[in-house]
């Protein structure tokens, strides 16, 4: 989707810090860091949020996210993954992403 700031950043035509890309999915640092390690991972293709995924897309993004945090060196201390759907939980970003959140004690519940 061309108005669309994860599909020009999936597509290398706006800025980001890129830790991991594949043919499914694409993992960036958030402009608006929260924790230490604080990536978003996204699928290539535009999808709106979970709400509108299939399985397989969110098979992708999901291994993504769990690669993303043990190459950062996170996979025995542990991390969060996250995803907001809807305006009531917070999601600015109208397409799909998965935070990844470690390096710091992360409260319960968030808020
Ligand atoms: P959410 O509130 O769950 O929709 O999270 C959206 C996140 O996206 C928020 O933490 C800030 C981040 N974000 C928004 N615009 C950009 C951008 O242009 N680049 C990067 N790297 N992150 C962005």
């Amino acid at each position: 989707m061309a108005d669309c700031i994860f599909c020009r950043i999936a597509a290398h035509e706006a800025p980001a810090t890129i830790r991991y890309e594949d043919g499914d999915a694409v993992a960036f640092d958030d402009l608006g860091r929260r924790a230490p390690l604080h990536v978003l991972v996204i699928p290539r293709r535009h999808v709106a949020s979970l709400a509108e995924a299939d399985a397989a897309t969110i098979g992708a993004v999901g291994a993504a996210a769990a690669r993303v945090a043990r190459d950062a060196g996170y996979a025995e201390r542990g991390y969060r993954v996250v995803t907001n759907v809807g305006p009531e939980a917070g999601q600015s970003v109208p397409h799909l992403h998965f935070h990844v959140l470690a390096g710091r004690q992360l409260g319960w519940p968030p808020g």
